[in-house]
């Protein structure tokens, strides 16, 4: 298959120059945002179950869906397709919040951050280690070149 680079805007990118959307269509992955799985979130009366629910498929049935660019943890959000894919996610959520309003605008559990698996990616640690901070200070710096 033949490789195409579509290149979006010049962005810093610390592993190339060039930075290529790319995807590699998975129907299997596709087939866990169907409409049974989105009904049993649906069907899930708190936040932290219904969280988990979501953010594991249809959230992560559409970034194996696309593939390529959509799987990277920290670069997927260069790729158009993500924000489709999240403002769809934010459709789902909402209508899941206005199931139980008011109640599940304040409904909340578990972690508040990213996975560990994110922030390994990110090379971030866990809030309250000082890394973060070290990390938006490099940030700064970066865009003061
Ligand atoms: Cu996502």
């Amino acid at each position: 298959m033949d490789a195409y680079c579509v290149v979006l805007a010049p962005i810093y990118d610390e592993r190339s120059n060039e930075f290529c959307l790319s995807c590699d269509l998975s129907q299997s992955s596709f087939s866990t945002e169907s409409a049974s799985n989105v009904e049993t979130c649906f069907g899930y009366a708190n936040y932290t179950d219904a969280r988990q629910c979501y953010n594991g498929n249809p959230h992560g049935g559409g970034h194996g869906g696309v593939g390529g660019l959509m799987l990277d943890p920290i670069d997927s959000c260069n790729d158009p397709l993500f924000f489709l894919h999240h403002a769809y996610l934010d459709k789902l959520w909402w209508e899941w919040q206005m199931a139980d309003l008011p109640r599940r605008l304040y409904d909340m559990g578990g972690n508040n951050t990213a996975s560990q698996y994110i922030l390994d990616q990110a090379g971030l640690s866990q809030p309250g280690g000082g890394g973060m901070f070290w990390i938006m200070m490099g940030i700064r710096e970066r865009s003061r070149r």
